[in-house]
């Protein structure tokens, strides 16, 4: 790629007489022609990232960074009366739902900034994750056309590279749509398109927007079949072309990355191509596949582990069906063979009762498995997949998630940026380890730190007062809960947790307390009733709140409407306290709560996920932690009754009868159901997720983390000390993981 070239395109760009989009799309179209100038070597052995969601956000001024060219950029229009930040309001690629798609993002990201071969296939959604807005404290869902205003330039079809995809009734035809990954290499995202008829198009309509279970489930199945099937048939098809029928070396050039589950089909259609269309043994195939494949977990929620009904494969994809069987035969003869105890056989088998476990498949077939946090790991070796750990020890190892420092540091704290440039010099850019060197003891570089945080606080205030209409309390501590809306991840608990510190204010017994907002943001699947409810409780407390002229110069909840990935870039850096308060054993990492530390928060939170992680680099004065841990949950679920906890608890009983006692309306009975899932035996447990077990806890950790911001220099310390700690969780330290140890690919440059 060659800046100069490229700073003298945009220069050449005139502006009159042009609309914002036409500039949008000229000036994009100019980074596109960037492309074809990156070294190339086609012979090399190259990952392959098989993700069914890519949550990008903007890719605008990414890109640009990525370039090398915004800041000139920036200047270049000023100069001729425009505004790059105009472009603030294009519309975010958001063709995932949360942790696992934006991880995707970053990791096509840091492999392409640090030269790593890596190409990302998935789905192009016509319609994204959903856009939210509030009625009556209600979400109301509206489809996500995100191609609307501004369209995509940062894609190119390439119809002469279409494939078909073959259904039990009907062929459909995949239409890649590749996207350049700007770095020190150029990568691509090659996301397919169903075309061919009405029906067919129907498979890359929308994204499912529940990040957890099944709905809809022979639309699901397509997708998955139609990526994974377009992805691997046309990379088999152009080794043929180059190799033949040597299959042998097939995994010298090739490892497919499986992210989570729903790529699993790829194994099976890897299969048929080899025997059915290629005629290899099955034997043969399997072996091949076995060094060409690699799994990683997400996930440990039972409702979220997929596993179909396989006579509904049958019905749509019968050979698919048919290569499935063979495989469970194929691994249980392998397993008798080596002596496999039954039980573990049982637990293994990729075909249980009627339905086959996709992990199981993957499991088997995967030369590496991760988990993506040491304590999600863990608990894969010895619970998840317990049996499969004890027979093939070897295929096991944790690769703890991380998070792209571009996006989520350089882009969106450039004031941060700016001051680690001043006192660092620029090494850091490019190996965050390069931070531990601030000397966090400084006076003047704590007083530097505090004043951007300042700063981004109030940029933030400016932006939630122009989205949402709210004027948020200047002088306040910012805490933030952000991601989506689930039970396990406990917003419910924070909702309790205000309401203790509403009532505690309201009779005096804070005289010390800090002014404090607190921020959520949040999506609840259309579906997911529980989660919806939350949203509405917790807009209700905001009315009540905000409206009550006793504490609201003190206390003040805002829950900001349509949480992406442009929001985040603003509410991150501009919060002092991380929340990330999921039940211990749940969040199998979290990436959230690693941008906050990033951007200088420090962490309240559970012993969950790679919050461990981030309180051992950070150290535990640092941070408040709070709750019970994983090693404590099967003994407290014994014993704990939640109708106790509450009749011990005369604080905690008052925040919970608020659900019932008349204090919000509940006209559609929702908060009577939030009630309900306390106290009864329904679905779960009772209170399953341990909210008012861990929430006496909570609220202390807030008073505490309250009192301490009192002495703002100690407190700035504690964020600078989280700040310049993060190194281990950027995007780069986890790439490299991957490429040395799953993937065994080397850099381009
Ligand atoms: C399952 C069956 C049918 C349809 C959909 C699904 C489904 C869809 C999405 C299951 C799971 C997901 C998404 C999971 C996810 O986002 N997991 C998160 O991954 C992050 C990146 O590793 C972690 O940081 C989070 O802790 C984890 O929750």
């Amino acid at each position: 790629m060659n800046r100069e070239s490229l700073s003298e395109k945009l220069r050449a760009i005139s502006v009159a007489g042009k609309s914002a989009q036409e500039l949008y799309t000229e000036i994009s179209e100019a980074c596109m022609s960037e492309c074809g100038c990156a070294v190339r070597k086609l012979s090399e052995r190259r990952a392959y990232y098989f993700s069914i969601e890519y949550l990008m956000g903007r890719m605008f001024y990414n890109n640009l960074m990525a370039l090398g060219v915004l800041n000139e950029a920036r200047k270049i229009f000023a100069e001729k009366g425009f505004d790059l930040n105009r472009f603030e309001d294009v519309e975010d690629a958001a063709l995932g739902n949360g942790g696992l798609g934006r991880l995707a993002a970053c990791y096509l990201d840091s492999a392409t900034a640090l030269g790593y071969p890596l190409c990302g296939f998935g789905i192009r959604y016509r319609y994204g994750l959903f856009r939210q807005r509030f009625e009556n404290g209600r979400q109301i869902e509206e489809a996500d056309d995100w191609l609307k205003t501004w369209g995509d330039p940062w894609s190119v079809r390439r119809a002469d590279e279409a494939i078909g995809v073959t259904f039990a009734d009907m062929v459909v035809t995949a239409v890649p749509y590749d996207m350049p990954i700007f770095g020190k290499t150029v990568n691509t995202l090659r996301l397919f398109q169903a075309e061919g008829s009405p029906e067919a198009e129907k498979i890359s309509e929308y994204l499912y927007p529940a990040d957890d279970t099944e709905e809809g489930k022979l639309l699901r199945i397509r997708q998955e079949y139609f990526f994974s099937a377009a992805a691997v048939g046309q990379l088999v098809q152009r080794y043929v072309r180059k190799n033949g029928r040597q299959f042998e070396r097939f995994p010298d050039f090739h490892v497919f990355q499986l992210n989570d589950t729903h790529a699993v089909f790829a194994v099976a259609e890897f299969l048929r191509l080899l025997t059915n269309v290629y005629g290899l043994t099955f034997a043969r195939a399997v072996g091949i596949a076995q060094r060409t494949f690699r799994y990683t977990n997400h996930t440990i929620l039972p409702e979220a582990l997929e596993s179909w009904d396989m006579r509904l494969v049958e019905r749509i994809l019968p050979e698919i069906a048919q290569v499935l069987k063979g495989l469970h035969l194929y691994s249980k003869r392998k397993w008798e063979r080596g002596g496999c105890p039954a039980d573990e056989m049982r637990q293994m088998a990729v075909i249980r009762g009627k339905y086959f476990s996709m992990a199981n498949v993957a499991v088997y077939i995967s030369e590496k498995v991760n988990g993506v946090a040491a304590i999600h790991t863990k608990i894969l070796e010895e619970q998840l997949f317990g049996a499969a750990y004890r027979q093939m020890p070897e295929k096991f190892l944790n690769v703890t998630n991380g998070v792209t420092p571009r996006r989520w540091l350089m882009l969106c704290n450039e004031e941060l940026s700016a001051f680690y440039d001043k006192r660092l010099g620029y090494g850091w850019r490019t190996d965050l380890r390069a931070l531990r060197g601030l000397n966090c003891d400084d006076a003047d570089d704590l007083a530097a730190f505090a004043e951007i945080k300042r700063q981004k606080k109030a940029q933030l205030a400016a932006y939630i007062l122009s989205r949402e209409g709210v004027a948020l309390l200047p002088d306040a501590v910012y805490v933030a809960q952000v991601k989506r809306l689930h039970e396990y991840k406990r917003q419910l608990m924070t909702a309790f947790a205000i309401l203790y510190l509403y009532f505690d204010l309201k009779e005096g017994k804070l005289p010390d307390f800090t002014p404090t907002v607190f921020i959520f943001g949040a999506k609840a699947a259309g579906g997911y009733r529980r989660a919806k409810a939350v949203i509405k409780f917790i807009n209700d407390i905001a009315c009540l709140v905000n409206g009550d002229e006793e504490v609201n110069t003190r206390l003040q909840v805002v829950f900001v409407q349509n949480y992406d990935v442009s929001y985040a870039e603003k509410i991150i850096p501009g919060t002092d306290v991380s929340l990330q308060v999921s039940t211990a054993g749940f969040e199998a990492s979290g990436t959230g709560n690693m941008k906050f530390m990033m951007n200088g928060a420090v962490t309240l939170g559970t012993m969950d996920g790679a919050n461990i992680e981030i309180v051992e680099a950070s150290g535990g004065r640092n941070n408040y932690i709070f709750g019970a841990r994983v090693g404590e949950i099967e003994e407290i679920k014994k014993y704990y009754d939640p109708h106790e906890a509450v009749a011990r608890n005369l604080k905690l009983k008052r925040v919970v009868d608020t659900l019932t006692d008349g204090t919000f309306q509940d006209e559609g009975g929702e908060l009577k159901e939030i009630y309900s899932s306390l106290f009864e035996q329904t679905y779960n447990s009772p209170d399953h997720y341990l909210v008012l077990y861990d929430l006496p806890k909570y609220a202390e950790a807030l008073l505490r983390a309250n009192a301490d911001y009192r002495d703002q220099t100690v407190f700035a310390q504690k964020q600078l000390l989280n700040a310049t700690r993060s190194a281990f969780f950027s995007s780069d330290r986890a790439i490299e993981e991957y490429a040395k140890k799953i993937w065994k690919i080397e850099k381009l440059l």
